[in-house]
């Protein structure tokens, strides 16, 4: 597109003009961002629309990923990076007096997805246009992406993250493709031609519009889309003059101004909410939302290529990124049903050899159940199928397992006044998929047990990955080169090939390098703390990063309170050599999650602590940054020496934070969880420090008890000093209710994460982990070992893996062909 910088530079200074009157010397920061946004947009569109003619005229298969969440970050590095323009431009925007770096900062960070989930659907994305796979994203275009975190007084405050206001270059509103979606009513039943018809009357219909933002591969002339939808009022406002006195808007402008905004709710927040519950109705409403107005345009593109019905398995590929869209299975029998004139068994046969569906956690509050009352009034055609694929499924079961009611109800799909979300997605989909080898095992095994036993063949592991474009190559550009000056440029589009970088784990050259290139990236994160919060950190000291969602189970607490046995080990012989250390952590909790929100105030009040203390200067130091988000995790990971991957064994699913580490050289100290333990197989004992229960032994403690926490408290004379400080005002403690339900999560509630139980461990690997990094040469081997390593890691292996066994399409070859 821009091969010569002087070519970019002319087009540049001529859209400045042509779009915004203005000179280089009168822009903006902003007004680069967009110019330079907009340019690349427009230069992708004739590309963008071949990939779709091309998809067409081949009547490729295609794949959709339907997901609640995209987590994608800032758009315009990876971007250019993509579309092998980052030199270029930057280069061009230099001689024009700006500094590309500065020029991505101005764009909002997309923040539409709480965590990991959301995160791993937009390094999805980027991998299959970069293999050249028909992939496409199906989302919810949020006016509010997840809350903008503040920290008050060492409390988390949430505001809202308008990450719209000033407009999104990267989007196309596609006015011409909205399609109805339609809520409440009942449905009417009768005959017409000896057959039965279903009708839904008197429901309320709105408009989706959909929202493109293409999906830009690496290398390859492949734009994919990412389609997002926003919810309208479907209310035409001519009704107010004719004073007509049905529908919604009969009582005037105001009510139909509420409406509006009642309707335009729909695709307002995303829930900033991992674990369950928030405003029920509203969240159902979204999937519904979602999984309707994304089914229409999928089935639109689908009955352009003029196949029957029955092709459509071989044609499309419909998948769920965990239970929130399984409404797809009933609203694709409705429609095939209700619309198309199949009968039952043809279309049960056609969606479930259409979905797809991958399970993301085992936690039980995280596996979504609606209300019956509440499905069947707002989507009342829909519940009924619900209930009748549960009949024929129990019925099956009965069959089968002859007197087992006591099976049929713990597998029904409808069971004690609720719809459970995960059981229609196993019996409604011919793939089920766990995202790390042991949470598989877990799944199979354990949580879904039965239905294993029923569709073994339905089950498989996806172990999970990440973008290595954005997570190495743009993230981290000197490691980038440097891995490019050790072994080539191969890795980047066959990344297992940094396998190839272990040869150089014990050239002491390469070794100073790595160090060299990891000083330069925490000097530089430590200039970002100063400037954003005020702390000076030293770049010599150790950086052991934990940064992620804050939940119980990740185990932040247990980080905080060794942070906490450390500094009294540092009163207690203020004399003794120590290896400074930088402790950091970022995380949002969710708005609801009072425990978490309170290890969030402990973390600052350890911070204020041990910041304040003189003693602690050059020992110990800890920092909390603000408002994590992708584009704060690009800044961080690269800068980190050891990352903590601490969760209780069996609890993290996967993990992609400990990839993305692993990938920029970091040393996890980590427990046998999701990942990790695929982490530890490819790199052994040696390159990682390993502590804690094993999974099984997790298991067993929940199973058949004998675990005590108040006896670790009573034992260790370490675990009573940090816990005594939760509720004794002290170094830590400003009054004694502050903590106290910390202290009681642990010794009243008997410590569910084991928290206690690991910290004996878990203290004496940090001993390690300090003695190791003594040795300098020696840790750099470790971390050269690490990032040799994480290439299998790669998004790219895993979504050739769901390509090839799950959803059977290929890359194009015609598309590639376009250039
Ligand atoms: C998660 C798991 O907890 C992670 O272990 C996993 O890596 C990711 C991606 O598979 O999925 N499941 C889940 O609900 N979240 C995850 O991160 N939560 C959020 O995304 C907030």
């Amino acid at each position: 597109m821009f091969d010569n910088k002087e070519f970019f530079k002319t087009a540049f200074k001529e859209q400045l003009v042509s779009r915004l009157g203005k000179s280089m010397e009168e822009a903006t920061a902003g007004d680069i961002y967009k110019i330079l946004g907009n340019l690349i947009r427009e230069n992708i569109g004739r590309e963008w629309a071949e990939t779709n003619q091309a998809y067409k005229a081949d009547r490729e298969k295609q794949m959709y990923y339907f997901s609640m969440e995209f987590l994608i970050g800032r758009l315009l590095g990876n971007n250019l990076l993509n579309l092998g323009m980052y030199d270029t431009v930057r280069e061009g925007l230099k001689e024009l007096g700006w500094d590309l770096e500065t020029i991505e900062e101005q764009e909002p960070d997309a923040g539409l997805g709480n965590g990991g989930l959301g995160r791993l659907a937009a390094c999805f994305l980027d991998s299959l246009a970069s293999l050249g796979y028909a992939g496409h994203g199906c989302g919810i275009r949020y006016k509010y992406g997840l809350f903008e975190q503040k920290i008050v007084d060492g409390h988390q405050v949430e505001l809202p993250d308008p990450w719209l206001q000033k407009g999104y270059v990267w989007e196309e509103r596609r006015e011409d493709k909205r399609v109805p979606v339609s809520f409440w009513g009942r449905v009417e039943v009768s005959e017409k031609n000896g057959r039965t018809v279903f009708e839904t009357v008197g429901d309320e219909k709105i408009w989706a519009v959909p929202y493109d933002v293409p999906v830009i591969g690496y290398g390859s002339p492949h734009v994919n889309t990412l389609r997002l939808w926003s919810a309208e009022s479907a209310v035409d406002p001519a009704i107010l003059r004719s004073g007509a006195q049905s529908g919604p808007a009969n009582k005037g402008y105001y009510q139909f101004l509420d409406y509006n905004r009642s309707v335009e709710s729909i695709s307002e927040f995303l829930y900033p909410d991992d674990s369950g519950y928030e405003g029920k109705l509203l969240r159902l409403k979204q999937q519904y939302f979602l999984c309707s107005a994304g089914l229409r345009s999928v089935l639109r593109t689908f009955e352009k290529l003029g196949l029957p019905f029955s092709e459509l398995p071989r044609k499309v590929a419909v998948h769920i990124n965990d239970t929130h869209p399984t409404l797809v299975i009933p609203e694709l029998m409705r429609i095939l049903i209700d619309e198309k004139g199949f009968g039952w068994d043809e279309a049960w046969s056609l969606t479930i050899r259409t979905v797809s569906y991958t399970n993301h956690t085992l936690m039980s509050e995280a596996l979504e159940k609606w209300p019956v009352n509440m499905v069947r009034e707002l989507l009342p055609r829909v519940y009924m199928i619900i209930e009748e694929i549960n009949k024929r499924f129990c019925g099956m079961l009965l069959e089968r397992f002859p007197g087992r009611q006591d099976l049929v109800s713990r597998m029904a799909i409808i069971e004690s006044g609720q719809v459970k979300m995960a059981h229609l997605a196993v019996v409604g989909s011919y793939s089920v998929n766990g995202v790390a080898r042991l949470h598989t095992e877990l799944l199979k095994n354990d949580v879904m047990k039965p239905f294993y036993g029923l569709f073994p063949e339905r089950f498989n592991n996806k172990t999970n990955g990440i973008a290595h474009r954005r997570w190495l190559m743009h993230a981290n550009p000197e490691l980038s080169r440097l891995v490019c000056d050790g072994i080539g440029t191969g890795w980047i589009e066959n990344p297992e090939r940094l396998q190839e970088l272990e040869r150089f784990k014990n050239d002491s050259l390469f070794r100073e390098e790595i160090l060299r290139i990891k000083h330069g990236n925490k000097q530089r994160l430590s200039g970002e703390i100063r400037q954003k919060q005020g702390i000076a950190v030293d770049p010599e000291s150790l950086f052991d990063v934990q940064v992620k969602r804050l939940h119980g189970y990740k185990r932040q607490l247990l980080n905080a309170l060794h942070i906490m046995h450390l500094y009294h080990a540092i009163k207690d012989d203020p004399t003794a050599e120590r290896l400074p250390r930088t402790f950091i952590f970022a995380a949002k909790a969710a708005p609801a999650y009072f425990l978490a929100k309170c290890i969030i105030k402990l973390i600052h009040a350890v911070m204020d602590t041990v910041n304040r203390d003189p003693q602690m200067e050059g020992r110990l130091k800890v920092v909390f940054l603000e408002n994590y988000s992708v584009s704060l995790a690009e800044k961080i990971i690269p800068a980190a020496n050891v990352s903590e991957q601490i969760s209780t064994a069996g609890k993290e699913a996967s993990g992609t934070g400990n990839m993305k580490f692993m990938m920029n050289g970091a040393l996890t100290v980590g427990t046998l969880d999701g990942a990790n333990v695929e982490m530890h197989e490819r790199i052994g004992a040696e390159n990682m420090f390993l502590f804690g229960l094993r999974s099984e032994e997790v298991m067993d403690y929940y199973k058949h008890g004998g675990y005590w926490a108040r006896e670790i408290y009573e034992r260790d004379p370490r675990v009573k000093r940090v816990l005594d400080d939760l509720i004794v005002p002290g170094p830590f403690c400003r009054h004694d209710r502050e903590f106290e339900v910390i202290y009681q999560s642990l010794l009243d509630h008997n410590d569910e994460f084991f928290v206690l139980r690991d910290f004996a461990d878990y203290a004496d690997t940090h001993a390690a982990v300090e003695r190791a990094y003594w040795d300098a040469q020696d840790w750099a081997a470790k971390s050269i070992v690490n990032i040799a390593h994480s290439g299998h890691f790669s998004s790219d292996c895993t979504v050739k893996r769901y390509a090839s066994e799950i959803w059977k399409i290929h890359p194009v070859r015609n598309a590639f062909e376009i250039r």
